[in-house]
C-alpha cells in the first residue's frame, strides 16, 4: 500500500506455539518427488521435457476488502479472473504470492484464512505449487470503517465470542488472524505450498526461508536459490531487521559459500535502495525497464543491513517487491536488479491495469528472463536479468557529456558544421 506509506500501525503481538506440519506430500504435476537438499531446503526440480522453469508473481491481491459492501466481494471475483487469465496464458511451473494477499484491516472477524484460501485457489486448482511472503496488510488489525458511525451507523457485525475478545458491554475488539495462523492454515491445507514458518527466533517475522531450484538431472544440483523474506508491517514495524540480515548472511554462506549458484530475492516492501534506483521521471527510461512509474517509492522504515548482505554477494541477480501498485519497473542498483512485480489484484488502491511479473529460469548457461503479462494477455517489458546491469549513474554521465558536447558545439560554434565539412574535404584523399 503506497498511499498510506507513512502511516504506521504498531501493536503488540503474541508468540504462538504450534506444531509445524511434518509431512509434505507432493501432488503437483511439476515434481515427481518431494526432495530436501543437503541443507534441508525444499527443492523444485526443472522438468526434463522443458527447457526452462517459469514463475508467475502475484502481488497485492488484497482479498477480503470491504466485505460488508457489494464492491468488496466483486473485487475478489475480479482478482481470481486476473490470476486465472495469467495462469492460462503463461502456464507457469510455480507461483509466488508476494504479500498483501489479504486486506486484514478490513476483516472484522478472524476469518482471513478463508480469503487466503480464495486467493490461492486459482493456483491450487491447476495443481501448481506456490510459495508466499507476507505484506503489511496480511495481519493488519481491523479498522472500523468511518461510514459505520454515521447517523444510523450501527456496526453490521455480531461479534462471535470464540473469534473475538469481548470488552465491556457488547463491544468487541479484534486481535486479527496472525501471520502464524495464516501460515499454519496454508501449510495445513495446501500440500502444494512450499512456504515455511521460518526460524522461530525471527518471529513475529514469519515468511523467511529458502527454496532450491535444481537441475532436471540431479535434485542435489542447484540451478538457483530463491530467498523469501518477511518485510514486516501490520502487527509490527515495516522492516527487514538486522536479525533477518544476519540469518540471511549465515544461511547463504552455508548453502552457497563460493557464490557459484545464482540467487534471487522476494519480499513485499521495497528497501531504501529502491528510492536510489528509481527513475527520476514519470516514465521508465533506460537502463530501467518497465511500463509504469506512477508512484514514489514507499520504503521500509529503515535499512538494517539486508542490502549490504546482498551487495556483498556477486551471486545475487535480482530482488522482487510489490507494495507500490503504480510501479512495475526493474532498475539497476550496484551489481544487481531491483524490480517491482505488477499489481495483480483488484483489491487495494489504484486502477492501473492488472498483470503479473513472470520469471523464466534456464540452466546451462544460467539465464533469468522476465516480462510482464497483463490480464488481457498483452506482454511487455522484456528484460534479461542475468546480465549484469549497467550502472544508471554511468549512463547518466555519458548522456550529460553527449548533450553538453552537442549543444556546446552548436551554440558556441555555429559554424562548426561548416568547419567540419571543410576539414573532411581537406583530409579526404581527393588527389589520389
Ligand atoms: C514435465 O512437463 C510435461 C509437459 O508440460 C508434463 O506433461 C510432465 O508431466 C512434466 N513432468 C514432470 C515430472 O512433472
Ligand atoms: C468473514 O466474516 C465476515 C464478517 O462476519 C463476513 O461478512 C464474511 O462473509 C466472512 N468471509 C468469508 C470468506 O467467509
Ligand atoms: C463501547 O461502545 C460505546 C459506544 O457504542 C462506547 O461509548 C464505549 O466507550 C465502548 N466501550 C469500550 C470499553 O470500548
Ligand atoms: C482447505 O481448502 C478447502 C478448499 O478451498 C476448503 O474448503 C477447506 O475449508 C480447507 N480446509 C481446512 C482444514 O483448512
Ligand atoms: C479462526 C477461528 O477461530 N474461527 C472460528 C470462529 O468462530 C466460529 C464459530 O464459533 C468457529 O467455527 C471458527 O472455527
Ligand atoms: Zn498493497
Amino acid at each position: 500500500m503506497g498511499l498510506l506509506c507513512n502511516q504506521r500501525k504498531k501493536s503488540s503481538f503474541f508468540f504462538l506455539f504450534f506444531k509445524p506440519p511434518q509431512i509434505f506430500v507432493l501432488l503437483g504435476v511439476l515434481l515427481s518427488i518431494h526432495f530436501h537438499s543437503t541443507f534441508g531446503l525444499k527443492v523444485l526440480q526443472l522438468n526434463k521435457t522443458k527447457s526452462s522453469f517459469k514463475i508467475a508473481i502475484f502481488a497485492d491481491l488484497h482479498f477480503g476488502e470491504n466485505s460488508w459492501s457489494n464492491w468488496g466481494p466483486k473485487q475478489d471475483v475480479n482478482s481470481v479472473k486476473s490470476m486465472s487469465s495469467i495462469l492460462h496464458h503463461e502456464n507457469p511451473d510455480f507461483v509466488v504470492y508476494l504479500g498483501d494477499v489479504v486486506t486484514a484491516n478490513n476483516i472484522p472477524i478472524a476469518n482471513a484464512s478463508l480469503y487466503w484460501d480464495q486467493a490461492t485457489s486459482p493456483t491450487r486448482d491447476r495443481g501448481i505449487p506456490w510459495a508466499s511472503v507476507f505484506g503489511n496488510h496480511d495481519d493488519a488489525h481491523f479498522v472500523w470503517p468511518k461510514e459505520w458511525f454515521s447517523k444510523q451507523g450501527i456496526p453490521p457485525l455480531r461479534c462471535s465470542p470464540s473469534n473475538s475478545t469481548l470488552i465491556g458491554d457488547g463491544n468487541c475488539s479484534f486481535m486479527g488472524t496472525t501471520r502464524l495462523d495464516l501460515m499454519n492454515y496454508e501449510l495445513g491445507n495446501g500440500t502444494l505450498s512450499f512456504s515455511q514458518h521460518g526460524p522461530k527466533n525471527l518471529w513475529p517475522s514469519v515468511s523467511n526461508y529458502v527454496l532450491q531450484i535444481s537441475s532436471s538431472e540431479n535434485p542435489e544440483s542447484p540451478v538457483a536459490f530463491m530467498y523469501f523474506l518477511d518485510s514486516g508491517g501490520g502487527s509490527y514495524p515495516e522492516v527487514i531487521s538486522s536479525a533477518q540480515a544476519q540469518w540471511l548472511k549465515g544461511i547463504s554462506n552455508e548453502i552457497n559459500p563460493d557464490f557459484r549458484v545464482p540467487e534471487i530475492f522476494f519480499w513485499h516492501i521495497p528497501s531504501k535502495a529502491y528510492q536510489k534506483a528509481a527513475p527520476w521521471l514519470f516514465f521508465v527510461p533506460q537502463p530501467c525497464v518497465g511500463s509504469i512509474n506512477k508512484e514514489r517509492v514507499c520504503t521500509q522504515e529503515s535499512e538494517a543491513g539486508i542490502m549490504k548482505v546482498l551487495q556483498d554477494r556477486p551471486s545475487v541477480q535480482a530482488v522482487f517487491v510489490g507494495h507500490d501498485h503504480g510501479n512495475d519497473w526493474c532498475c539497476p542498483y550496484k551489481k544487481l536488479w531491483l524490480c517491482y512485480a505488477r499489481h495483480t489484484g483488484y483489491g487495494g488502491y489504484g486502477n492501473w491495469a492488472r498483470g503479473a511479473r513472470i520469471l523464466e529460469i534456464a540452466d546451462q548457461p544460467f539465464t533469468l528472463k522476465s516480462w510482464i503479462r497483463m490480464e488481457d494477455g498483452f506482454v511487455h517489458s522484456h528484460i534479461l536479468l542475468s546480465s549484469r546491469p549497467v550502472s544508471s549513474s554511468s549512463i547518466f554521465l555519458v548522456l550529460v557529456l553527449v548533450l553538453v558536447l552537442f549543444f556546446g558545439i552548436k551554440s558556441f560554434y555555429p559554424a562548426s558544421a561548416h568547419l567540419i565539412s571543410k576539414a573532411k574535404a581537406f583530409i579526404s584523399p581527393t588527389a589520389l
